[in-house]
């Protein structure tokens, strides 16, 4: 899968990076001149996600999408096992223009059958993608032909139909440009998938029956990791949101009121835009925001669900969260999920308590402070265990905590040290720029890209 993830790269990344370097060297704006067949619209970004390459058959745009397990790298030093698309979850973006007929070459490479839903999209019933329903299964190894016209345009993703299988992952967005670019025509357009996963400590495979989520990412990255927007002052921003989980987000934009333009399924008469900074993605929805970004700095976009702007949150208890212990060979599912039938939640028997106040048994847990035990902060107090809640945001979130050498990139390039410690979940930043500053970082990328060809590595 990785194999075919670099090919796919080196393609696109060279024919994507020939086209920025010719763009910057003409001192074009849009990147729409230099992207035929999107119908004269931006072409949408998915920061930290690629594109789905697609060849054509006479008319027909022709994709190939695979699902199979995947390696997801929500922040450094943290990959999960996931279920995804073509190397990534969420998988690489769909991108086609009003009008289009498309056909997707669907091979199923995960070890259950499948089915993939077409999240929005009016097409024949029998493309719909609902196994046992619409379709017959698509086996392990096996493929499904899907072919249908593009009528509509706007923000829409496509998902496995089997519920378990969207909670580890098997989402991906699926753009529809307008024939005619939407007024006013925007100079940036991003878009985020909402995802959602509940990882035990010492795993790497999310529990897809869990109820409370500790990684919480943005197009498969937790903050810090997810790259930030790079928008020259001045320019018309749009940013897509998705969500396929359990959970609805609340996604607030600091610094700028924007206008809510599109929802799923379509654009919005501009008669009807809601203006605000925070709106609510509910689970399948999609929301379409636009913005002049007029004010310079690094703003905010985040879910502000306190618990999705951290990392790996679980409750510090059961011996798993102790050095050099484990959970038990053979606990049960319950123990596992942090449901206790007996005791409480602390006793060294246990395992950890993801879901607090999941369960009878959590009621139980024992009072203590949050603190990480066998931490060693050169400022913390000896007393700490003492403090009720003690720390909280003190040490969980702070310079000690930062990784801004891990996670930087020529996007990340001038922000303050130590930012990356107060980034967490679905937190990222738009950064509205001078030209010049902007230029920088362009620069910076065409270096990485022109590094990464000569040591056979595309980015
Ligand atoms: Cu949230």
């Amino acid at each position: 899968m990785n194999h075919r993830r670099s090919f796919f790269r080196s393609v696109l990344g060279f024919a994507a990076g020939s086209a920025a370097l010719s763009r910057v060297a003409r001192g074009q704006q849009s990147a729409a001149a230099a992207q035929p067949n999107m119908g004269g619209a931006v072409r949408v970004v998915t920061p930290d996600i690629d594109d789905l390459p697609f060849t054509m058959d006479g008319s027909v745009k022709v994709f190939h999408l695979t699902a199979e397990p995947v390696k997801q790298t929500v922040v450094p030093g943290r990959t999960l096992d996931l279920w995804g698309f073509n190397g990534s979850a969420p998988g690489p973006t769909i991108q086609a223009t009003e009008g289009d007929r498309i056909r997707i070459v669907f091979d199923n490479h995960l070890p259950e059958p499948t089915g993939i839903h077409w999240h929005g999209l009016e097409l024949p019933i029998d493309m719909d993608g609902v196994p046992g329903v619409s379709q017959n299964l698509t086996m392990p190894g096996g493929r499904f032909v899907y072919e249908f016209d593009l009528h509509q345009n706007g923000t829409f993703f496509y998902h496995s139909h089997m519920a378990m299988q969207e909670m580890v992952g098997m989402l991906g967005g699926f753009i529809i440009l307008p024939k005619t670019p939407y007024a006013p025509r925007a100079d940036k357009d991003f878009l985020f998938a909402l995802q959602e996963y509940a990882v035990l400590p010492n795993s790497t495979i999310p529990n897809s029956m869990n109820m409370e989520f500790n990684w919480l990412t943005l197009n498969g990255k937790a903050g810090p990791a997810c790259t930030p927007l790079i928008v020259k002052q001045g320019e018309r921003v749009r940013i897509r949101i998705v969500n396929l989980g359990m959970d609805h987000h609340p996604v607030h934009l600091h610094g700028f009121t924007f206008w809510e333009t599109g929802r799923e399924g379509a654009r919005q008469p501009e008669a009807i835009w809601p203006r605000g900074n925070t709106t609510l993605v509910g689970v399948a929805q999609a929301r379409d925001i636009e913005f002049v970004a007029d004010r310079m700095g690094d703003w905010m976009l985040h879910c502000h669900l306190p618990h999705h702007m951290m990392n790996q949150m679980s409750s510090n208890v059961g011996p798993m969260t102790r050095l050099g212990q484990g959970m038990r060979a053979g606990a049960s599912m319950e123990e596992a999920m942090g449901m206790l039938r007996d005791g409480n939640a602390t006793a060294q028997n246990k395992g950890p308590s993801l879901g607090r106040g999941l369960g009878i048994g959590a009621t139980a847990e024992m009072a203590q402070a949050n603190g990480m035990q066998g931490m060693n902060m050169p400022a913390m107090p000896k007393s700490a265990d003492q403090v009720p809640l003690f720390p909280q945001d003190a040490y969980m979130e702070s310079p000690m905590m930062a990784m801004d050498k891990a996670v930087e990139r020529p996007e990340t390039y001038g922000l303050p040290a130590g930012w990356s410690g107060f980034i967490g979940g679905m937190m990222t930043l738009v950064r509205v720029m001078p030209a010049e500053q902007y230029e920088k970082i362009l620069e910076l990328k065409a270096k990485q890209r022109a590094q990464a060809g000569r040591e056979g590595r595309i980015q």
